[in-house]
């Protein structure tokens, strides 16, 4: 199927970056775990690194190849982070989360000297919105921002049984339609009490690498 193919050309094309004695950070979603198995094959073969999981998912993997793991915490800097994204943008703003990571990739992302986001040519957009933005929040707090969303835009929640994250929070998935002004609805967002993260990742991505047919393009 071609969006395999490009997810896997261009998570081949991300590794190239991974050097020895390196602190990596790992992405999670079907993507970044072609990054993965391509970077457990490069530690059979001797690579020296120290890596950093963004989910239970993709820790699990990750001790499959034996790649040695540090705890976010444990880590000051980290040198290259690889992961995938819901949606990205010609000037490299995001809509992650669907994988319902997104509170972890950005931790690890922002203490992340180089963050390379690979994605499969269907995510690239014009303007985000398409996918609902997710939006982390305390489980105690659902329903006032439920009620504080509804108020500023987002049209659509997620029906029923609210996804848990690794960390026990809720994830509402919100649909703004199509998103003018990220640093509007980022700073909304921020302003919401019981929000924790939201899926905008803006100023974060240092580089798109898009598979797209049998090649691949580098959005920088
Ligand atoms: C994670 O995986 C999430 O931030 C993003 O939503 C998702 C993308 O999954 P896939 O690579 O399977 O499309 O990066």
């Amino acid at each position: 199927m071609q969006a395999n193919l490009e997810k896997e050309n261009a998570a081949l094309e991300a590794v190239k970056l991974v050097r020895q004695d390196m602190t990596v950070g790992l992405g999670t979603g079907s993507t970044a775990e072609y990054a993965i198995h391509a970077i457990g094959r490069m530690v059979r073969e001797g690579l020296r690194i120290k890596a950093v999981a963004t989910s239970a998912r993709t820790a699990a993997l990750a001790a499959q190849y034996a790649i040695p793991l540090m705890a976010i915490n444990e880590v000051e800097m980290i040198d290259l982070t690889i992961d995938g994204a819901d949606e990205f943008t010609a000037n490299l703003t995001l809509l992650k989360g669907g994988g319902g990571a997104l509170l972890k990739e950005k931790i690890v992302a922002v203490k992340s000297r180089q963050v390379v986001i690979i994605a499969d040519a269907s995510k690239y957009v014009e303007r985000l919105g398409k996918f609902r933005l997710p939006v982390e929040v305390i489980p105690d707090a659902a329903n006032y921002v439920l009620r504080e969303l509804t108020g500023k835009g987002a049209v659509r929640m997620q029906e029923g049984k609210p996804f848990v994250t690794d960390e026990g929070h809720h994830i509402i998935d919100v649909d703004f339609g199509l998103i003018a002004d990220p640093h509007r609805i980022d700073t909304q967002l921020n302003n919401i009490v019981g929000v924790v993260e939201h899926g905008l990742f803006i100023g974060i991505a240092s580089r798109v690498i898009m598979g797209v047919g049998e090649e691949v393009k580098i959005f920088n």
